[in-house]
C-alpha cells in the first residue's frame, strides 16, 4: 500500500513542510505581485516595466553606496534611499535622515509608483491606511547577504514594512524576537512582495549569502525594496 505523506510527515524541526508555505502571523507573501501581466490574479495595478523605470531615475539621482556600519565595516548590499526620509548607516550608528550624507541633498522623491505599490499591498495584506515615507533600496550581487536584523529604527512600530523583491532568488530567514531563536527560511524570488507587521513587526531576519546567476531581466543582482513609515 502506498500512502500519501502527509503535511505532518514532511514537516521538520520547526514544523515546517517544505512544500507548504507557512508564515508567522503578521506576514503576508503577495507571489509576483509586481510583475506585468497577472492581472488576473491580484487586479489591475503597477508593474515591474513601470516600477523599474522609476527605480532607475532614483538610482541616477541618489546611487548605490556601501554604507559602513557602526562597528566600521563596509557593507556588502549597496543601498540607497527614496522618500522623505532615508535608512543611513555611519561610525554614528542607524538612524532615519532626510538628506543624502553624500551630497547633503534630499533624498530623491518617492515615486509615485513605488508609492501607489506599496500601499496596495499593504491594502491586499489588511493593512490599510498604510502611507510610506521612507524607501530602502538594497542591491546584492552575488554572495552579499545582510545579517540578522530588527527594522526599529522606525518611530511607529504598528505601521507594516511592505518589502519587493527583484532579480535573483534569495533565501529570507525569519527568526522571533529574541537573535538567538530558531529561524524559518522563504525564498524569494522577482516580483514577490511581502508584508511584515503586527506580531512579526519586531522579528529578526536575515538574508542569506546570494547565490551567483543571471536573472533575465535584472542581470546578476538582487534587488530589495522596502517601504516603512519612518517619521
Ligand atoms: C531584503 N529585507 O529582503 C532585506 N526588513 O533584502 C529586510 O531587511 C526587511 O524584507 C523588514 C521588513 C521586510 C524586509
Ligand atoms: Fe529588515
Amino acid at each position: 500500500m502506498t500512502r500519501r505523506k502527509s503535511a505532518a510527515a514532511g514537516a521538520d524541526l520547526f514544523g515546517v513542510d517544505e512544500r507548504l508555505t507557512v508564515l508567522p502571523a503578521g506576514v503576508a507573501l503577495l507571489p509576483a505581485f509586481a510583475r506585468d501581466g497577472d492581472v488576473d490574479r491580484y487586479g489591475d495595478h503597477i508593474g515591474e516595466k513601470a516600477l523599474l523605470s522609476a527605480l532607475n531615475t532614483v538610482i541616477e539621482a541618489a546611487p548605490l553606496r556601501h554604507m559602513v556600519t557602526p562597528g566600521g565595516h563596509a557593507m556588502s548590499v549597496a543601498m540607497t534611499n527614496c522618500g522623505r526620509l532615508g535608512w543611513v548607516s555611519d561610525f554614528a550608528g542607524y538612524r532615519y535622515d532626510p538628506c543624502d550624507p553624500d551630497t547633503g541633498v534630499p533624498w530623491p522623491a518617492m515615486p509615485s509608483e513605488f508609492l501607489e505599490l506599496a500601499v496596495r499591498a499593504a491594502q491586499d495584506a489588511g493593512y490599510s491606511g498604510f502611507v510610506p515615507d521612507a524607501c530602502l533600496i538594497n542591491r546584492y550581487e552575488p554572495g552579499a547577504k545582510m545579517s540578522l536584523h530588527q527594522d526599529r529604527n522606525e518611530r511607529d512600530f504598528d505601521a507594516p514594512i511592505v518589502s519587493l523583491s527583484l532579480g535573483l532568488a534569495a533565501v529570507f530567514q525569519f527568526g522571533g524576537l529574541e537573535r538567538t531563536d530558531p529561524v524559518q527560511k522563504l525564498t524569494l524570488t522577482h516580483g514577490d512582495v511581502m508584508v511584515w507587521g503586527g506580531p512579526a513587526r519586531l522579528a529578526y531576519h536575515g538574508i542569506l549569502p546570494l547565490k551567483d546567476g543571471v536573472h533575465p531581466v535584472m542581470g546578476r543582482m538582487r534587488m530589495n525594496l522596502t517601504f516603512r513609515k519612518a517619521g
